[in-house]
């Protein structure tokens, strides 16, 4: 983990074109995350860790310090960063496979104990870096590579519903949100308050966002927006599920 080594004056100035499909969702997330970090005036001290899958797009996105880790493996490598280095603001960024699949026990036991990161997940009810594979938050009934004729959840369960587990496993002083790049505005509220949850050294944070893949979505502008605005939040609902009793002034 080293920092660029012609890092711009000023990370402002500087803007490079992203890697994903046009119209993906992850650039809108990172965006949020962007704006998130350079308001809380962090970036001295973020360590930025992205997974295997499209997140793993933006490991060159941001002049903080970056680790690429194996897939599902974001969440404990960052765990050790912030362990190691308890003054750094430990991120780790993944896809739905990466957190809910590959992932799980990971985030399960990394929420269950507390660690003081914050995790934020892309979801895009797919594996888009394979080549639209079910994952774990596919809706019943949609079409993947790997379900041609739609989910069935009698045979491969209903949608994973991620804030809401890490939710219910995490003890006080954790945050928990789902937001969308639909609201790119709220979303990067969500993921502030997250940022600022660690800062305070309050417990683990987890921002989960319902994000497009359109390449393997199969959809024109007009119906990836559709689905992000209308389809996905009938299974996962926008909001802030928890987040720590305010302190007393
Ligand atoms: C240990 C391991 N298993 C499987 C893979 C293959 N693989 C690479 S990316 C990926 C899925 C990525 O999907 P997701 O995490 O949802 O992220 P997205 O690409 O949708 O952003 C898989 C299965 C791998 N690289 N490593
Ligand atoms: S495959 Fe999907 S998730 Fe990956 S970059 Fe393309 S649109 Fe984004």
């Amino acid at each position: 983990m080293s920092k660029a080594p012609n890092m711009p004056k000023s990370w402002r100035e500087e803007t490079k074109p992203h890697k994903f499909c046009p119209g993906c969702g992850h650039g809108l997330v990172l965006k949020a995350l962007g704006q998130a970090i350079d308001e809380l005036g962090i970036q001295d001290r973020v360590v930025f860790g992205c997974d295997i899958g499209c997140s793993l797009l933006s490991f060159d996105f941001f002049n903080v310090d970056s680790v690429q880790t194996h897939h599902g493996r974001t969440t404990p490598v960052v765990t050790g960063v912030k362990r190691a280095r308890p003054d750094r603001i430990c991120i780790a960024y993944m896809g739905d496979g990466g957190g809910y699949a590959i992932g799980s026990q990971h985030l399960v036991n990394a929420a269950a104990r507390n660690e003081k990161i914050t995790v934020i997940l892309a979801n895009n009810c797919n594996y888009g870096m394979t080549g639209g594979q079910m994952a774990p938050t596919s809706l019943p009934g949609m079409k993947t590579e790997t379900t041609p004729y739609g989910r069935d959840p009698e045979v491969t369960g209903y949608p994973t519903q991620g804030p809401e587990m890490v939710s219910a496993i995490t003890r006080e002083g954790a945050y928990v949100a789902r937001g969308t790049v639909a609201n790119v505005r709220q979303l990067k509220n969500y993921i502030k308050k997250a940022l600022q949850n660690q800062v305070e050294g309050n417990g683990f944070s987890f921002v989960e966002a319902l994000s497009g893949c359109p390449t393997n979505w199969s959809t024109n502008a007009k119906d990836t927006w559709a689905f992000i605005e209308e389809t996905m939040p009938k299974y996962f609902k926008v909001g802030e599920l928890k987040a720590p009793a305010k302190k007393e002034e």
